[in-house]
């Protein structure tokens, strides 16, 4: 019988020397940062080259995380992101289920023929991952990794990685909010309280530090840019560039902002629409059976989970929610 991959996996990283490049995704969010700090955190106790890759710069609130400060921007420092990639044995991706999601570089990772391994909670990933520790059933990436580590060795797990994989949890699942909690994402954070991080501090870093533009564009966003569709027990949201620009946007200020659409009573499904220079970004939010990502994959090519999916469009901010609404009368 073939070993699992996470045994392959495993040989690996306890193996000989490599030079491995990290990758996550575009518009970094903290389970990203969490699981790709933390993934490199693991493996420089084996000795190995590592090396953490994101496509575009991540929000401030995560650059206490240790050796965020040596991630490799993609959109900056392009020579090394490419040299990255081109350069590395193993690459390994972590919290994405598509290529195409590390923005501007797809092209170099499809070129590259080094070992490509997967770490992710995303429904349905691309073929091109070898080696896979993959499971939807998570909370998030993060707890998929400290599952990882905790199968073949729980002490590997220091203050770092645990502050990383924190970070990975709470934000995936919005304060233990949403429906992708289990009993074991509240074990596993009783272990990380255990090995000495300390949730008061990282909540506070993580969601008391907004500028007063992103608690402004918030406001905007729900006084000005909220419509209402009770016909479809939906909220739609919407910010164009100049929205952005008004409120001094930084990277990250969007973020959680489309929960809000489902704090109303009666509401199941939420979307943010947002304009970007080159395309609309869709973030879509449902409550318990209501399966938004499949609008997000029927309509718009996007892709994620079953109560948070996201999606790009390419063309006006205008007829992206006039789609949205079509989509909406035909499910
Ligand atoms: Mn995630």
């Amino acid at each position: 019988m073939s070993k699992p991959d996470k045994n392959l996996i495993w040989e690996i990283f306890t193996g000989a020397k490599k030079q491995i490049c990290v990758i996550s995704h575009t518009n970094p969010d903290g389970d990203a940062m969490g699981s790709a700090l933390a993934m490199k955190l693991l493996l420089k106790k084996f000795n190995h080259n590592v090396e953490v890759l994101v496509p575009n710069i991540y929000p401030d609130y995560y650059a206490w995380l240790k050796d965020a400060d040596q991630i490799i921007i993609g959109d900056e420092q392009r020579e090394k992101a490419v040299n990255c990639i081109q350069s590395a044995d193993i690459l390994i991706f972590m919290d994405l289920n598509k290529v195409h999601r590390v923005e501007g570089l797809d092209k170099y990772i499809s070129e590259s023929d080094s070992l490509k391994m997967l770490f992710d909670h995303h429904v349905d990933p691309d073929e091109v991952f070898k080696l896979k520790y993959w499971r939807t059933d998570v909370s998030s990436t993060c707890e998929l990794l400290f599952e990882f580590i905790n199968h073949f060795d729980k002490s590997l797990i220091d203050k770092d990685i645990a502050d990383c994989i924190y970070a990975g949890i709470v934000t995936d699942t919005g304060n233990y909010f949403h429906g992708n909690i289990t009993a074991d994402t509240f074990r596993i954070t009783a272990e990380l309280i255990d090995m000495g991080i300390n949730v008061v501090d990282i909540n506070q870093k993580v969601y008391n530090t907004f500028s007063e533009g992103r608690l402004r564009l918030l406001g905007h966003s729900l006084s000005n840019r909220m419509e209402i569709l009770p016909e479809f027990e939906a909220v739609i949201i919407h910010l164009t560039k100049s929205d952005l620009e008004k409120y001094d946007h930084r990277e990250g200020d969007t973020e959680g902002i489309v929960n809000y659409g489902l704090s109303i009573k009666g509401i199941k499904i939420s979307v943010l629409f947002i304009e970007r220079a080159q395309y609309i970004k869709l973030s879509f939010r449902s409550e318990g059976d209501i399966n938004v990502n499949a609008i997000a994959v029927k309509y718009f090519n996007g892709g994620g989970h079953k109560n948070a999916s996201g999606a790009y469009f390419y063309g006006s901010i205008e007829d992206a929610i006039s789609k949205l609404k079509q989509a909406l009368k035909e499910i």
